[in-house]
């Protein structure tokens, strides 16, 4: 070999070292989870051994990130995924409430982005897919803060597009009377700039009269891939006729996602309704529809899975665990 050709393999080779190295260095700091894709109605696997196969999640929704931040770490997530068997976390950022990402100042945002983003690496580092939730909820219509969310959504595309654990839900529950032609129109502009910087990452959309109207949805989809419509339902509240309308968009093949539920009555209070509960399951799980529970805090309410009294933030034991909670988890399990 001459000397000029012998330089040339050695700088060959010192660019294959160097490309390996920072390909494994994005690999490392990014989810080694398979990539999630929408085919059919169903969620499945778009990578890994079980590719093709039906990705069934389950998990767990914190409650607002501003009220309950302590519940955003490692050893919760990592003690969730070992004892309840979940494979999703939810990490819900209020809007328009106090301290919401719109309502807020500029230090409470910059809190909630740092929130989202130590949820986002606990998630990858458990093994688990983070669902990051723009909870609109008193603002009613996602049009009110449309502007912030879409600004919201590019910043976390471009920093996430190669976390493959993390999915978008970008309105948790329009409200208030905003139509889904209204939704459609929001969600059609955040969809696009997630797609700036991630063309494959799954999007949960909200429905009309918070997250039940998937009939309407389904009448009127958005075009592109990789879509998911969201249902939520309190099985104390909501029963057989939502059950029914789950079913019909179904049956239209509008791939649905549960971001939300519990079994006590939609106020987040009540008493537990397991009959319900139990029907409201053993659909989810029929139809193979990735379902997400309210809510990881301790707050005196039915809705909360840990004990008001308790204050471990991580590693509960079943005594740790509200009647909702410890019902959950045996269902999870
Ligand atoms: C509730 C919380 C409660 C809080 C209230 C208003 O459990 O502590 O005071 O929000 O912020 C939803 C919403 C979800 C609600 C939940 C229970 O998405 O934010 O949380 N719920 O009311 N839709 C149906 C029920």
């Amino acid at each position: 070999m001459s000397k000029r050709k012998g330089l040339l393999w050695s700088a060959c080779l010192a660019l294959v070292l160097l490309l390996g190295f920072t390909g494994s260095g994005i690999t490392s700091r990014a989810a080694k989870l398979p990539r999630l894709k929408v085919s059919g109605t169903k969620l499945v696997y778009a990578s890994g051994s079980k590719k093709g196969k039906t990705a069934q999640l389950k998990g767990v929704s914190t409650h607002g990130l501003s009220w309950f931040p302590e519940y955003v770490n490692q050893k919760a997530f990592s003690s969730m995924k070992k004892d309840w068997k979940i494979n999703t976390v939810r990490l819900a950022m209020y809007t328009a409430e106090y301290n919401g990402y719109c309502t807020g100042d500029s230090a409470n945002r910059k809190a909630l982005e740092k929130l989202v983003d130590n949820g986002v690496r606990y998630a990858a580092k458990a093994g688990l897919y983070v669902i990051i939730d723009w909870h609109i909820l008193s603002d009613g219509s996602p049009e009110t803060y449309q502007s912030q969310a879409v600004a919201f959504f590019r910043k976390m595309a471009k920093k996430y597009k190669n976390n493959t654990n993390v999915i978008y839900e970008i309105c948790n529950e329009p409200n208030g009377g905003t139509s889904w032609n209204t939704v459609r129109g929001y969600a059609a502009k955040v969809i696009s700039a997630i797609r700036t910087y991630d063309k494959n990452a799954v999007i949960v959309v909200g429905t009309p009269t918070w997250s039940q109207d998937v009939d309407a949805a389904a009448r009127n989809p958005l075009k592109g891939k990789n879509i998911m419509y969201s249902l939520h339902f309190y099985a104390g509240t909501h029963g057989q006729w939502l059950r029914d309308k789950a079913q019909a968009a179904l049956q239209e093949g509008l791939p649905l996602f549960v971001t939300e539920f519990a079994i006590c009555d939609a106020s987040g209070n009540g008493s537990l309704n397991k009959t319900e509960g139990k029907k409201w399951m053993s659909f989810l799980k029929k139809n193979k529809i990735p379902y997400v529970a309210w809510s990881l805090s301790n707050k005196a309410e039915t809705a909360s899975l840990i004990k008001s009294s308790c204050r471990r933030t991580s590693d509960w034991s079943a005594s740790d665990l509200t009647a909702w909670g410890k019902w959950l988890v045996a269902q999870m399990k």
